[in-house]
């Protein structure tokens, strides 16, 4: 009756831990029981945990660029990433670039996906939301299942105005869609960066001078009180600080659906680390903080105000990150493989968060935010089997070479984790073992998101106009 069975491992979900065995049959979870007999394959987990396989849904992977290249890392040197530190499941990025459309872009991105070994789903990006793009195109994505819309409120050439942005929100309030935000303030750091410029500090420890947590947590503010006034569901991007995850907490405590997003690039680097010779491997926006908002933003997370961390993988090569002036200088890090770990080692094995936290942070959460759990994000019958047996005490150093990403250089590079993933399986078959990915290209399933409850509004608005 099984294809599968996963005996004797502690079984970890966000909302608890019990020894049992795992039946697999078509892919999916059939059976949880204390014991299961027989099996094609048995697979013997004693002495580990048996989590559910990450989801990580902030990832830019193959992103097209609008001079007609493309990001370094593709689906599949992605997918060999992902299942070496557990993850199963990405959400991932569709860009927009300003005058022009969504629509070639998505099937160009289905294609580019589809080549992988990773499920996946997809953000729509929107920089120049046109009447023909919001009417026409944007309904025709989200009938494809892509339920969530990116805003940018900094970046050339992606950022959009208030205004913009409040048309985004509208059309994803009519069409059920979640909007994720990158919360920044485009004019504040403009005005820093050439001020910075002018006084020649130019290198790339000048990018933390360059958006200071003030600017996040302003753009927080009204990112939330926009969404506020149109009645639309929002998450907000990398919270890099606690003081604006304090505004996150703020509209939590009125009732707002607003959910707030963090990545261990916030819980384990600092400024100080883009003062080194190799500074612009650890720039990325929002830009780390001091070391003193580490143990404020386990904090938030640990009052739930923070509920996802993602990786917002964004990988560089040390050639392309390459340059004098932190202005020019691309901004992101590789983190799809080394975010599990870290947010095991840093919060499970130093005593920060339990283990159904872990998961709850690093899959079901996210699952159930971006429409996708009880397929993805949990154990229990009928869900997908993507499952990863991990080994609460092996102790690793992390390298380059162990996250298995397209690119040269990780940020994490020498630090020492405690619990390491040993084996993943998505839907039912061994895709990493030992650190060993075995998995075919075009592989990976694209996953259509349908309506779901936590993306739509709330019905309330000022003065009741329009609920
Ligand atoms: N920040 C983003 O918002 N996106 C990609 C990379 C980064 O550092
Ligand atoms: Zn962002
Ligand atoms: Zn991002």
């Amino acid at each position: 009756m099984h294809d599968l069975v996963i005996r004797g491992g502690q079984v970890a979900t966000s909302f608890g831990t019990v020894r049992c065995d795992i039946g697999v049959a078509g892919g999916r979870i059939a059976t949880l029981a204390e014991h299961i007999p027989g099996g094609e394959n048995v697979i013997d987990a004693g002495g580990l945990l048996v989590v559910p396989g990450g989801v990580d849904s902030h990832c830019h992977i193959e992103e097209p660029r609008e001079d007609g290249g493309v990001m370094e890392e593709s689906f599949v040197s992605a997918s060999r990433a992902a299942f070496a530190g557990g993850t199963t499941s990405v959400v991932c990025f569709i860009p927009q670039w300003k005058g022009q459309g969504v629509w070639d872009r998505y099937q160009d991105y289905r294609a580019r996906a589809a080549r992988g070994m990773l499920d996946h789903a997809f953000h729509q990006i929107i920089s120049d939301p046109t009447d023909a793009v919001m009417e026409e195109e944007v309904p025709r994505l989200v009938a494809e299942g892509v339920r969530s819309l990116k805003v940018f409120l900094t970046y050339e050439p992606l950022h959009v105005t208030d205004a913009q942005y409040i048309r985004v929100l509208e059309t994803a309030r009519k069409l059920g869609a979640l909007v994720t935000v990158h919360c920044e303030n485009f004019d504040a750091i403009r005005w820093r960066t050439q001020r910075l410029l002018e006084a020649g500090l130019i290198g790339p420890r000048y990018h933390a001078w360059s958006r200071p947590s003030v600017v996040e947590r302003e753009a927080t503010h009204r990112a939330i009180a926009l969404a506020e006034l149109v009645d639309q569901p929002i998450q907000v991007f990398h919270v890099s600080c606690a003081e604006a995850a304090e505004e996150i907490a703020r509209a939590q405590a009125r009732g707002l659906k607003v959910w707030g997003e963090t990545c261990p690039q916030y819980l384990t680097l600092t400024a100080e680390h883009m003062g080194r010779p190799d500074g612009a491997l650890f720039m990325c926006s929002p830009a780390p903080r001091g070391a003193d908002e580490h143990a404020r933003l386990w904090e938030v997370i640990r009052r739930g105000t923070l509920d996802v961390i993602s990786s917002d993988h964004c990988a560089f090569s040390i050639a392309a990150k390459r340059g004098d002036d932190f202005s020019t200088i691309p901004n992101g890090i590789p983190g799809l493989a080394a975010r599990m770990p870290l947010v095991f080692s840093e919060g499970v094995s130093k005593g920060r968060i339990s283990v159904e936290e872990f998961v709850a942070l690093t899959s079901t959460n996210a699952a159930k935010l971006m429409g996708l759990y009880p397929k993805k994000g949990a154990i229990q019958p009928g869900s997908d089997a993507d499952l990863v047996l991990w080994d609460p005490a092996r102790q690793v150093r992390i390298t380059n070479a162990l996250m298995q990403h397209a690119v040269d250089n990780t940020p994490f590079e020498g630090m020492d984790v405690k619990g390491w993933p040993v084996m993943t399986i998505r839907r039912g078959q061994v895709v990493m073992r030992d650190g060993q990915v075995q998995a075919e290209g075009g592989t990976g399933e694209y996953l259509p998101r349908a309506a779901y409850g936590m993306a739509q509004p709330r019905g309330i608005t000022p003065n009741g106009f329009g609920a």
